[in-house]
């Protein structure tokens, strides 16, 4: 079947493919700079495990060790994804030049000044992340710890991050996503459950009292049910984040991440639940199994069915930022950035080549049987030509085209890296 095969049959439901490609080629998706390196960043020792309840597991070949490495295989991951991309950097990735190493208290702008380099050279914007793990100062809490001395340390970290957001949103000309997300939690039942989280918030207000336009840096708060390590309890949890920045709305949004809730919980549902009442919301669209295990996104049912819940809200209108977060250490780590980002760009077209507007009506018509025969035949439309169209568009390589790359890179550089 031919591309105009194809769009004819979407023109008879309504639809405008063309206008489709355009709305989505216009949408930023934030590229997590962390699966290139299995989360492990420049700023300590890269032997010393990932904590903070999250992990990453296989050690296939080829990981990115310094900036150099991981700059140039975000570079092979850009060439191979169409749509429009911002990087999403962790402030453990900040590079030092010649011994001007900080720690993360003591963190500037200019540690970032080659991210920021590399983001323009290529017209991106570009997402940040304090990080609150992997650092011997976790004792093992951060921004909850009952030690003040600790607790101040990763203040003192989170309002420079909000200085670097600043810096970073005001060099690239795009608002900056700040996300705060701790591993704060405990292996078994708590004595104190409401301490912790009584000094989390004050912790967050210390934070957001640092200046900044929220017009240009946008704090998040990440909710979490709990992770490998801390099963029991966790600080951050969905009611603790959700409250926050719900009396908070002038100064931060809450972002979702679909690994952090219950199994039969989905963040597809939330997302108008959030929307009736927060003007702005972000996302982390990973893929869980059985627990926050981060693999690679897939064009699943989920991940569907939050893209169509993004259109149909009006979340690609600037009410829902979206970045991805996973890592998958197993396999080779450019074809998982790829397949996650191009799947999530698969969900959005499919979401917006739906039918949105006339199951609208069936549904508001009490016109069931048809809303389920319909929605159902949607299913079988020809997508397949319709994003091969998208790819050449984007200049990029189609589905069947991209994966010899990707080995021709892992045979030429990543299997030198050892
Ligand atoms: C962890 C959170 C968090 C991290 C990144 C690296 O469970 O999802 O967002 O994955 O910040
Ligand atoms: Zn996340």
């Amino acid at each position: 079947m031919s591309y105009e095969t194809a769009k004819a049959a979407y023109a008879a439901l309504g639809v405008d493919v063309d206008a489709a490609m355009a709305r989505l080629q216009s949408v930023p998706v934030s590229l997590h700079c962390w699966q290139g390196d299995d989360v492990r960043g420049f700023d300590t020792d890269p032997s010393k495990p990932l904590t903070g309840g999250i992990q990453t597991t296989g050690n296939y070949p080829g990981r990115a060790r310094t900036p150099e490495e991981l700059m140039a295989d975000i570079d092979e991951v850009l060439k191979l994804c169409p749509g429009t991309k911002k990087i999403n950097l962790h402030a453990s990735y900040a590079i030092f030049e010649d011994g001007d190493w900080a720690d993360r208290d003591k963190l500037e702008p200019r540690h970032f000044a080659r991210w920021v380099e590399f983001c323009k050279a290529r017209g991106l914007g570009a997402d940040f992340n304090p990080t609150f793990f992997s650092h011997p100062k976790c004792d093992p809490l951060t921004l909850s710890s009952p030690n003040e001395d600790t607790r101040r340390f990763w203040v003192e970290h989170g309002k420079a991050c909000i200085r670097i957001s600043q810096y970073l949103a005001e060099e690239l000309g795009q608002p900056c996503t700040m996300n705060i997300w701790t591993g704060d939690g405990f292996k078994d039942i708590p004595a104190d459950r409401m301490g912790p989280r009584q000094r989390y918030k004050a912790s967050i207000d210390e934070i957001l009292s640092e200046p900044y336009d929220f017009n240009k840096v946008k704090p998040c708060i990440e909710s979490k049910v709990f992770g490998i390590g801390v099963e029991a309890y966790t600080v951050g949890s969905a009611e603790f984040s959700l409250t926050y920045a719900a009396m908070n709305k002038e100064k931060c949004i809450p972002l979702m991440d679909n690994g952090h809730y219950h199994p039969t919980e989905v963040v597809s549902d939330k997302i108008p639940a959030l929307l009736a009442f927060f003007p702005e919301i972000a996302l982390h669209i990973t893929r869980p199994i059985r627990w926050d295990s981060d693999h690679v996104v897939r064009l699943d049912d989920e991940t569907q069915e939050i893209c169509k819940e993004i259109v149909r809200c009006g979340g690609l209108d600037g009410r829902v930022n979206i970045a991805l977060d996973y890592f998958d250490a197993s396999i080779n780590r450019i074809a998982a950035w790829t397949v996650g980002f191009r799947s999530v760009q698969k969900a959005m077209l499919q979401a917006l080549l739906t039918p949105n507007a006339a199951f609208k009506i069936m549904q508001d018509e009490g016109r069931f049987t048809e809303l389920l025969v319909a929605q159902e035949e949607s299913k079988t439309l020809p997508f397949g030509e319709i994003w091969a169209e998208y790819c050449r568009r984007a200049g990029v390589p189609e589905d069947g085209q991209w994966l010899a790359q990707v080995q021709a890179y892992e045979r030429d550089v990543l299997s030198k890296r050892v």
